[in-house]
Protein backbone atom coordinates (compact mmCIF):
# COMPACT_ATOMS: atom_id res chain seq x y z
CA UNK A 1 0.00 0.00 0.00
CA UNK A 2 1.57 3.42 -1.15
CA UNK A 3 0.00 6.74 -0.27
CA UNK A 4 1.59 10.46 -0.94
CA UNK A 5 3.48 11.51 1.04
CA UNK A 6 2.16 13.46 3.89
CA UNK A 7 2.08 17.27 4.21
CA UNK A 8 4.75 18.52 7.14
CA UNK A 9 3.52 19.08 10.43
CA UNK A 10 4.77 21.94 12.70
CA UNK A 11 8.07 21.44 14.43
CA UNK A 12 7.12 19.95 17.92
CA UNK A 13 3.74 18.17 16.75
CA UNK A 14 3.26 15.01 19.42
CA UNK A 15 2.76 11.81 17.47
CA UNK A 16 1.78 9.26 19.51
CA UNK A 17 0.23 5.68 19.98
CA UNK A 18 -2.45 4.85 23.11
CA UNK A 19 -4.39 2.78 24.98
CA UNK A 20 -5.79 1.90 28.02
CA UNK A 21 -5.42 -0.36 31.26
CA UNK A 22 -8.24 -2.40 31.08
CA UNK A 23 -7.58 -3.24 27.69
CA UNK A 24 -4.21 -4.79 27.54
CA UNK A 25 -2.70 -4.97 30.86
CA UNK A 26 -4.50 -8.34 32.33
CA UNK A 27 -2.70 -9.77 35.36
CA UNK A 28 -6.02 -8.20 37.39
CA UNK A 29 -4.96 -9.84 40.55
CA UNK A 30 -1.58 -8.94 40.61
CA UNK A 31 0.22 -6.96 43.17
CA UNK A 32 -2.70 -6.15 45.50
CA UNK A 33 -5.17 -5.25 42.20
CA UNK A 34 -8.63 -4.83 43.39
CA UNK A 35 -11.64 -5.59 41.45
CA UNK A 36 -12.84 -2.68 39.38
CA UNK A 37 -16.79 -2.43 37.60
CA UNK A 38 -15.13 -3.94 34.13
CA UNK A 39 -14.04 -6.77 36.24
CA UNK A 40 -17.44 -7.32 37.49
CA UNK A 41 -19.58 -6.53 33.81
CA UNK A 42 -17.18 -8.70 32.08
CA UNK A 43 -17.34 -11.86 34.32
CA UNK A 44 -21.36 -11.34 34.10
CA UNK A 45 -22.36 -13.75 31.69
CA UNK A 46 -24.09 -12.57 28.29
CA UNK A 47 -22.73 -8.92 28.72
CA UNK A 48 -19.58 -9.02 26.76
CA UNK A 49 -19.82 -10.71 22.83
CA UNK A 50 -17.48 -13.48 22.66
CA UNK A 51 -17.80 -13.89 26.85
CA UNK A 52 -14.26 -12.77 27.34
CA UNK A 53 -12.61 -10.77 29.82
CA UNK A 54 -9.88 -9.08 30.59
CA UNK A 55 -8.17 -11.51 32.83
CA UNK A 56 -5.35 -11.61 30.27
CA UNK A 57 -6.23 -9.27 27.76
CA UNK A 58 -3.11 -8.25 26.10
CA UNK A 59 -0.63 -9.54 28.83
CA UNK A 60 0.75 -6.46 29.27
CA UNK A 61 1.54 -6.21 33.01
CA UNK A 62 3.86 -8.86 32.04
CA UNK A 63 5.51 -7.60 29.11
CA UNK A 64 6.21 -3.71 29.09
CA UNK A 65 9.73 -3.92 27.96
CA UNK A 66 8.06 -5.59 24.77
CA UNK A 67 5.43 -3.20 24.22
CA UNK A 68 8.02 0.41 24.86
CA UNK A 69 10.51 -1.67 22.11
CA UNK A 70 7.29 -1.69 19.91
CA UNK A 71 7.18 1.93 20.22
CA UNK A 72 10.46 2.62 20.43
CA UNK A 73 10.38 1.36 17.12
CA UNK A 74 7.53 3.39 15.79
CA UNK A 75 9.78 6.17 16.32
CA UNK A 76 6.64 7.95 17.94
CA UNK A 77 7.31 11.01 20.59
CA UNK A 78 4.66 9.86 22.84
CA UNK A 79 2.38 7.32 24.76
CA UNK A 80 -0.91 7.67 25.84
CA UNK A 81 -1.66 5.17 28.41
CA UNK A 82 -4.01 4.80 31.45
CA UNK A 83 -3.55 4.10 34.97
CA UNK A 84 -5.79 1.80 36.65
CA UNK A 85 -7.18 2.87 39.99
CA UNK A 86 -7.92 -0.68 41.07
CA UNK A 87 -4.07 -0.77 41.06
CA UNK A 88 -3.31 2.11 43.30
CA UNK A 89 -6.68 1.86 45.46
CA UNK A 90 -7.56 -1.68 45.12
CA UNK A 91 -10.81 -0.36 47.04
CA UNK A 92 -11.34 2.93 46.09
CA UNK A 93 -9.98 4.71 49.16
CA UNK A 94 -7.08 4.94 51.66
CA UNK A 95 -2.97 5.01 51.19
CA UNK A 96 -1.15 3.79 48.02
CA UNK A 97 -0.61 0.26 47.26
CA UNK A 98 2.61 1.14 46.32
CA UNK A 99 3.22 -2.23 44.11
CA UNK A 100 0.60 -0.99 41.95
CA UNK A 101 2.17 2.33 41.31
CA UNK A 102 5.64 0.76 41.09
CA UNK A 103 4.53 -0.39 37.73
CA UNK A 104 3.62 2.67 36.20
CA UNK A 105 7.10 3.80 38.01
CA UNK A 106 8.84 1.87 35.85
CA UNK A 107 6.74 2.45 32.66
CA UNK A 108 7.73 6.09 32.73
CA UNK A 109 11.39 5.28 33.20
CA UNK A 110 11.31 2.99 30.59
CA UNK A 111 9.55 5.29 27.74
CA UNK A 112 11.95 8.35 29.03
CA UNK A 113 14.92 6.14 28.12
CA UNK A 114 13.42 5.04 24.84
CA UNK A 115 13.15 8.70 23.87
CA UNK A 116 9.18 8.36 24.42
CA UNK A 117 7.01 10.90 26.50
CA UNK A 118 4.06 9.35 29.30
CA UNK A 119 0.98 10.51 28.82
CA UNK A 120 -1.42 9.31 31.94
CA UNK A 121 -5.27 9.09 32.22
CA UNK A 122 -5.64 8.46 35.16
CA UNK A 123 -9.37 7.48 34.71
CA UNK A 124 -10.46 4.87 31.36
CA UNK A 125 -13.45 3.89 32.79
CA UNK A 126 -12.27 1.07 35.55
CA UNK A 127 -13.96 2.16 38.54
CA UNK A 128 -13.13 0.45 41.85
CA UNK A 129 -15.97 -2.23 42.60
CA UNK A 130 -16.21 -0.88 46.09
CA UNK A 131 -16.71 2.53 45.26
CA UNK A 132 -19.69 1.57 42.55
CA UNK A 133 -21.26 -0.26 45.43
CA UNK A 134 -21.42 3.01 47.29
CA UNK A 135 -23.03 4.48 43.72
CA UNK A 136 -20.48 5.10 41.73
CA UNK A 137 -20.45 7.92 39.68
CA UNK A 138 -23.87 9.00 40.69
CA UNK A 139 -22.32 9.26 44.24
CA UNK A 140 -21.49 12.79 45.09
CA UNK A 141 -18.70 11.00 46.75
CA UNK A 142 -16.69 9.47 44.13
CA UNK A 143 -15.85 12.88 42.77
CA UNK A 144 -13.81 13.61 45.86
CA UNK A 145 -12.51 9.96 46.22
CA UNK A 146 -11.27 10.56 42.32
CA UNK A 147 -9.22 13.88 43.36
CA UNK A 148 -7.28 11.69 46.44
CA UNK A 149 -6.30 9.08 43.55
CA UNK A 150 -5.07 11.58 41.45
CA UNK A 151 -2.97 12.96 44.21
CA UNK A 152 -1.48 9.72 44.63
CA UNK A 153 -0.65 9.24 41.41
CA UNK A 154 0.70 12.68 40.40
CA UNK A 155 2.77 12.15 44.13
CA UNK A 156 4.52 9.02 42.45
CA UNK A 157 4.68 10.21 38.77
CA UNK A 158 5.22 14.06 38.86
CA UNK A 159 6.84 15.55 36.57
CA UNK A 160 7.96 12.54 34.51
CA UNK A 161 4.70 12.81 33.01
CA UNK A 162 4.70 14.88 30.33
CA UNK A 163 0.84 15.60 30.01
CA UNK A 164 -2.30 14.60 32.51
CA UNK A 165 -5.20 13.50 31.11
CA UNK A 166 -8.04 13.45 34.09
CA UNK A 167 -11.15 11.60 32.69
CA UNK A 168 -11.63 9.81 29.05
CA UNK A 169 -14.34 10.23 27.34
CA UNK A 170 -16.99 10.95 30.38
CA UNK A 171 -19.49 10.79 27.75
CA UNK A 172 -19.10 7.26 26.96
CA UNK A 173 -19.31 6.15 30.88
CA UNK A 174 -22.03 8.56 31.85
CA UNK A 175 -24.36 7.10 28.40
CA UNK A 176 -23.24 3.34 28.05
CA UNK A 177 -21.87 2.76 31.35
CA UNK A 178 -25.31 4.58 33.20
CA UNK A 179 -27.41 5.72 30.97
CA UNK A 180 -28.54 2.25 28.66
CA UNK A 181 -26.18 -0.55 30.55
CA UNK A 182 -23.61 -1.48 27.31
CA UNK A 183 -20.92 -0.84 29.67
CA UNK A 184 -20.11 -1.05 33.27
CA UNK A 185 -21.21 -0.66 35.25
CA UNK A 186 -24.14 -1.40 33.37
CA UNK A 187 -26.84 0.37 34.79
CA UNK A 188 -30.09 2.18 32.47
CA UNK A 189 -30.68 5.29 33.99
CA UNK A 190 -31.55 7.34 30.38
CA UNK A 191 -31.33 10.76 31.06
CA UNK A 192 -31.50 9.97 35.09
CA UNK A 193 -27.40 9.39 34.32
CA UNK A 194 -27.08 13.29 34.29
CA UNK A 195 -25.71 13.38 37.86
CA UNK A 196 -22.88 11.10 36.59
CA UNK A 197 -21.64 13.81 34.08
CA UNK A 198 -21.19 16.28 36.54
CA UNK A 199 -19.50 14.09 39.50
CA UNK A 200 -17.08 13.26 36.90
CA UNK A 201 -16.71 17.02 35.89
CA UNK A 202 -16.57 17.94 39.42
CA UNK A 203 -13.67 15.15 39.98
CA UNK A 204 -12.00 16.61 37.27
CA UNK A 205 -11.93 19.72 38.69
CA UNK A 206 -10.64 18.45 41.84
CA UNK A 207 -8.18 16.60 40.29
CA UNK A 208 -6.82 19.24 38.11
CA UNK A 209 -6.26 21.42 41.64
CA UNK A 210 -4.54 17.90 42.72
CA UNK A 211 -2.35 17.71 40.21
CA UNK A 212 -1.22 21.72 40.31
CA UNK A 213 -0.15 21.15 43.63
CA UNK A 214 2.00 18.25 42.56
CA UNK A 215 3.56 18.81 39.03
CA UNK A 216 4.37 21.35 36.28
CA UNK A 217 3.48 19.19 33.64
CA UNK A 218 0.26 20.13 31.24
CA UNK A 219 -3.18 19.06 32.74
CA UNK A 220 -6.15 18.29 29.70
CA UNK A 221 -9.79 15.94 29.65
CA UNK A 222 -10.55 13.72 26.89
CA UNK A 223 -13.70 14.22 25.23
CA UNK A 224 -15.06 12.07 22.51
CA UNK A 225 -16.87 13.99 20.01
CA UNK A 226 -18.94 13.47 16.68
CA UNK A 227 -20.19 16.00 14.46
CA UNK A 228 -24.09 16.14 13.92
CA UNK A 229 -25.15 15.34 10.47
CA UNK A 230 -28.93 16.25 10.54
CA UNK A 231 -30.94 13.21 8.60
CA UNK A 232 -34.35 14.53 6.91
CA UNK A 233 -35.79 18.18 6.49
CA UNK A 234 -38.20 19.35 8.95
CA UNK A 235 -37.93 21.44 11.79
CA UNK A 236 -38.43 18.68 14.13
CA UNK A 237 -35.66 17.24 12.47
CA UNK A 238 -33.35 19.63 13.13
CA UNK A 239 -34.32 20.43 16.56
CA UNK A 240 -33.53 17.04 17.40
CA UNK A 241 -30.12 17.46 15.72
CA UNK A 242 -29.52 20.07 18.14
CA UNK A 243 -30.15 18.11 21.27
CA UNK A 244 -27.92 15.39 19.99
CA UNK A 245 -25.26 17.59 19.95
CA UNK A 246 -25.79 19.58 22.92
CA UNK A 247 -25.83 16.14 24.86
CA UNK A 248 -22.83 14.85 22.61
CA UNK A 249 -20.67 17.64 21.76
CA UNK A 250 -21.48 20.23 24.56
CA UNK A 251 -22.41 18.63 27.67
CA UNK A 252 -18.90 18.02 28.91
CA UNK A 253 -17.53 21.03 26.91
CA UNK A 254 -19.64 24.00 27.95
CA UNK A 255 -19.02 24.14 31.71
CA UNK A 256 -15.37 23.40 31.11
CA UNK A 257 -14.67 25.88 29.33
CA UNK A 258 -16.72 28.41 31.73
CA UNK A 259 -20.08 28.13 30.17
CA UNK A 260 -22.13 26.36 32.37
CA UNK A 261 -24.39 23.81 31.36
CA UNK A 262 -26.20 23.38 27.84
CA UNK A 263 -30.42 22.41 27.84
CA UNK A 264 -29.96 19.16 28.05
CA UNK A 265 -32.55 16.60 29.66
CA UNK A 266 -32.06 15.63 33.18
CA UNK A 267 -29.34 18.75 33.88
CA UNK A 268 -31.61 20.65 36.33
CA UNK A 269 -31.74 17.52 38.41
CA UNK A 270 -30.31 19.04 41.59
CA UNK A 271 -26.73 17.48 41.19
CA UNK A 272 -25.38 20.74 41.05
CA UNK A 273 -24.11 22.71 43.89
CA UNK A 274 -22.86 26.74 44.21
CA UNK A 275 -19.45 26.72 43.40
CA UNK A 276 -19.02 23.54 41.49
CA UNK A 277 -19.15 25.55 37.97
CA UNK A 278 -16.23 27.23 38.87
CA UNK A 279 -14.61 23.87 40.52
CA UNK A 280 -15.26 22.34 36.62
CA UNK A 281 -13.91 25.53 34.77
CA UNK A 282 -10.67 25.54 36.40
CA UNK A 283 -7.93 25.99 33.60
CA UNK A 284 -7.28 22.89 31.73
CA UNK A 285 -3.84 23.15 29.12
CA UNK A 286 -4.96 20.94 26.75
CA UNK A 287 -8.23 19.71 25.20
CA UNK A 288 -8.04 16.06 24.45
CA UNK A 289 -10.11 15.09 21.21
CA UNK A 290 -11.00 11.47 20.64
CA UNK A 291 -12.74 10.88 17.41
CA UNK A 292 -14.48 7.63 15.36
CA UNK A 293 -17.22 9.28 13.01
CA UNK A 294 -19.80 11.26 12.70
CA UNK A 295 -24.12 10.86 13.99
CA UNK A 296 -27.02 11.54 11.61
CA UNK A 297 -29.54 12.22 14.01
CA UNK A 298 -33.34 13.25 13.36
CA UNK A 299 -36.46 13.36 14.83
CA UNK A 300 -37.68 10.16 17.01
CA UNK A 301 -40.87 8.36 17.02
CA UNK A 302 -43.83 9.19 19.34
CA UNK A 303 -42.80 6.11 21.43
CA UNK A 304 -39.32 6.40 21.41
CA UNK A 305 -38.07 7.10 25.24
CA UNK A 306 -35.08 9.38 23.32
CA UNK A 307 -35.52 12.87 21.83
CA UNK A 308 -33.60 11.70 18.82
CA UNK A 309 -33.29 9.42 16.26
CA UNK A 310 -29.92 8.11 14.98
CA UNK A 311 -29.86 6.87 11.89
CA UNK A 312 -27.07 5.49 9.57
CA UNK A 313 -24.68 7.60 7.72
CA UNK A 314 -24.94 6.04 4.09
CA UNK A 315 -22.61 6.65 1.73
CA UNK A 316 -19.37 6.00 3.42
CA UNK A 317 -17.16 2.95 3.23
CA UNK A 318 -17.40 1.02 6.66
CA UNK A 319 -14.92 -0.52 9.42
CA UNK A 320 -15.87 -3.80 11.18
CA UNK A 321 -17.57 -1.90 13.97
CA UNK A 322 -19.91 -1.03 11.14
CA UNK A 323 -18.60 2.48 11.80
CA UNK A 324 -18.56 4.92 8.80
CA UNK A 325 -15.12 6.36 7.79
CA UNK A 326 -15.43 10.22 7.49
CA UNK A 327 -11.71 11.85 7.95
CA UNK A 328 -13.28 15.28 6.51
CA UNK A 329 -15.48 14.76 10.02
CA UNK A 330 -12.47 15.58 11.59
CA UNK A 331 -11.54 18.58 10.25
CA UNK A 332 -15.26 19.82 10.00
CA UNK A 333 -14.96 19.00 13.94
CA UNK A 334 -11.75 20.81 15.03
CA UNK A 335 -12.56 23.83 13.23
CA UNK A 336 -16.39 23.46 14.71
CA UNK A 337 -15.01 23.46 18.10
CA UNK A 338 -12.75 26.73 17.32
CA UNK A 339 -15.78 28.51 15.83
CA UNK A 340 -17.97 27.28 18.44
CA UNK A 341 -15.31 28.39 22.09
CA UNK A 342 -12.85 30.75 20.04
CA UNK A 343 -10.30 31.92 22.70
CA UNK A 344 -11.89 29.95 25.75
CA UNK A 345 -10.45 26.80 24.13
CA UNK A 346 -6.99 25.61 24.65
CA UNK A 347 -4.86 23.58 22.47
CA UNK A 348 -6.20 20.65 21.25
CA UNK A 349 -4.58 17.15 20.78
CA UNK A 350 -6.35 14.07 18.86
CA UNK A 351 -5.72 11.91 21.71
CA UNK A 352 -7.70 8.66 20.10
CA UNK A 353 -8.35 8.35 15.90
CA UNK A 354 -8.55 4.98 14.15
CA UNK A 355 -10.47 2.02 12.90
CA UNK A 356 -11.10 -1.69 13.32
CA UNK A 357 -10.76 -4.17 10.55
CA UNK A 358 -10.58 -7.81 10.50
CA UNK A 359 -6.75 -8.43 10.46
CA UNK A 360 -4.98 -11.75 10.52
CA UNK A 361 -1.76 -12.68 9.43
CA UNK A 362 -1.24 -13.98 5.47
CA UNK A 363 0.24 -17.25 5.19
CA UNK A 364 3.98 -15.72 5.53
CA UNK A 365 2.93 -14.47 8.98
CA UNK A 366 2.33 -10.94 7.95
CA UNK A 367 -0.52 -8.69 8.73
CA UNK A 368 -1.85 -6.34 6.10
CA UNK A 369 -3.95 -3.96 6.62
CA UNK A 370 -4.10 -1.37 3.88
CA UNK A 371 -7.88 -0.14 4.66
CA UNK A 372 -6.31 1.39 8.30
CA UNK A 373 -3.55 2.92 6.22
CA UNK A 374 -5.82 4.86 4.17
CA UNK A 375 -7.90 5.41 7.55
CA UNK A 376 -4.66 7.11 9.29
CA UNK A 377 -3.71 8.97 6.31
CA UNK A 378 -6.97 10.66 5.33
CA UNK A 379 -7.30 11.29 9.20
CA UNK A 380 -4.14 13.17 9.20
CA UNK A 381 -4.57 15.32 6.70
CA UNK A 382 -8.02 16.22 7.91
CA UNK A 383 -5.63 17.32 10.74
CA UNK A 384 -3.47 18.87 8.63
CA UNK A 385 -6.10 21.33 7.28
CA UNK A 386 -7.61 22.12 10.69
CA UNK A 387 -4.29 23.54 11.90
CA UNK A 388 -3.86 25.19 7.98
CA UNK A 389 -7.67 26.64 8.86
CA UNK A 390 -6.51 27.74 11.87
CA UNK A 391 -7.01 25.76 14.91
CA UNK A 392 -4.32 24.91 17.70
CA UNK A 393 -3.86 21.19 17.24
CA UNK A 394 -0.80 19.87 18.58
CA UNK A 395 -0.69 16.11 18.73
CA UNK A 396 -1.83 13.05 17.01
CA UNK A 397 -2.44 9.30 18.96
CA UNK A 398 -3.50 6.82 17.27
CA UNK A 399 -6.43 4.30 18.87
CA UNK A 400 -4.33 1.81 19.41
CA UNK A 401 -1.15 0.75 19.43
CA UNK A 402 -2.24 -2.93 19.98
CA UNK A 403 -4.71 -4.88 19.07
CA UNK A 404 -6.60 -5.22 22.60
CA UNK A 405 -9.80 -6.17 24.40
CA UNK A 406 -12.50 -3.61 22.98
CA UNK A 407 -14.99 -3.40 25.66
CA UNK A 408 -17.84 -4.75 25.37
CA UNK A 409 -17.08 -6.34 22.29
CA UNK A 410 -14.25 -8.53 23.87
CA UNK A 411 -11.75 -9.40 21.49
CA UNK A 412 -13.83 -9.09 18.39
CA UNK A 413 -12.56 -6.12 17.18
CA UNK A 414 -8.85 -4.90 16.06
CA UNK A 415 -7.76 -1.60 16.69
CA UNK A 416 -4.36 -2.04 16.67
CA UNK A 417 -0.86 -0.92 14.49
CA UNK A 418 0.43 -3.99 16.21
CA UNK A 419 -1.84 -7.43 15.81
CA UNK A 420 -1.94 -9.46 18.95
CA UNK A 421 -2.46 -13.31 19.08
CA UNK A 422 -4.73 -13.60 21.97
CA UNK A 423 -4.18 -16.92 22.52
CA UNK A 424 -0.20 -16.85 23.07
CA UNK A 425 0.27 -12.69 23.65
CA UNK A 426 2.64 -12.77 20.37
CA UNK A 427 3.31 -9.31 18.66
CA UNK A 428 3.17 -8.88 14.97
CA UNK A 429 3.62 -5.45 13.69
CA UNK A 430 0.99 -4.52 10.66
CA UNK A 431 2.14 -2.94 7.62
CA UNK A 432 -0.02 0.33 9.28
CA UNK A 433 3.07 0.24 11.66
CA UNK A 434 5.44 0.50 9.33
CA UNK A 435 3.38 3.10 7.28
CA UNK A 436 3.07 5.16 10.52
CA UNK A 437 7.20 4.56 11.50
CA UNK A 438 7.79 6.63 7.94
CA UNK A 439 4.87 8.98 8.36
CA UNK A 440 5.84 10.15 12.17
CA UNK A 441 9.56 10.24 11.66
CA UNK A 442 8.83 13.24 8.62
CA UNK A 443 10.10 15.53 8.14
CA UNK A 444 13.15 14.85 10.05
CA UNK A 445 13.79 12.57 8.01
CA UNK A 446 12.94 12.26 4.17
CA UNK A 447 9.74 10.46 3.29
CA UNK A 448 10.15 6.82 2.04
CA UNK A 449 6.40 5.95 1.92
CA UNK A 450 6.24 1.87 2.48
CA UNK A 451 5.42 -0.33 -0.30
CA UNK A 452 4.42 -3.25 2.01
C1 LIG B 1 -13.03 4.89 22.60
O1 LIG B 1 -14.39 5.04 22.76
C2 LIG B 1 -12.45 4.41 23.87
O2 LIG B 1 -11.80 5.48 24.56
C3 LIG B 1 -11.51 3.26 23.72
O3 LIG B 1 -11.28 2.66 24.96
C4 LIG B 1 -12.08 2.28 22.72
O4 LIG B 1 -11.33 1.10 22.64
C5 LIG B 1 -12.10 2.96 21.39
O5 LIG B 1 -12.79 4.17 21.45
C6 LIG B 1 -12.73 2.12 20.29
O6 LIG B 1 -14.06 1.85 20.53
O7 LIG B 1 -22.20 3.32 15.84
O8 LIG B 1 -21.93 5.38 14.57
O9 LIG B 1 -23.15 5.39 16.68
C7 LIG B 1 -15.09 5.31 21.56
C8 LIG B 1 -16.48 5.81 21.78
C9 LIG B 1 -18.73 5.56 21.23
C10 LIG B 1 -17.18 5.96 19.47
C11 LIG B 1 -19.69 4.97 20.26
C12 LIG B 1 -18.18 5.46 18.46
C13 LIG B 1 -20.54 4.83 18.14
C14 LIG B 1 -20.54 5.16 16.70
N1 LIG B 1 -17.38 5.36 20.76
N2 LIG B 1 -19.53 5.53 18.94
S1 LIG B 1 -22.05 4.79 15.88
Amino acid sequence: MTTEPLPEFPAGFRWGVATSAYQIEGATTAAGRGPSIWDTFAHTPGLVADGSTGDVACDHWHRPGEDVALMAGLGVSAYRFSVAWPRVQPGGTGPANAAGLDFYDRLVDNLAAAGVDPVATLYHWDLPQPLEDAGGWLNRDTAARFAEYADLVAARLGDRVKLWITLNEPFVQMSLGYGTGQHAPGRTLLFGAFPVAHHQLLGHGLAVAALRARTASPVAITNNYSPVRVAGGTDADRAAADAYDALHNRLFTDPLLGLGYPDVPGADAGAVRDGDLAVIAAPIDVLGVNYYNPTGVRAADADSPLPFDLVELSGYPRTAFDWPVVPEGLRELLTGLRDRYGDRLPPIQVTESGCAYDDAPDVDGRVHDPERITYLDGHLRAVRAAIDDGVDVTGYFVWSLLDNWEWAEGFTKRFGLVHVDFATGARTPKSSYAWFRDAVTRPARPATPSAE
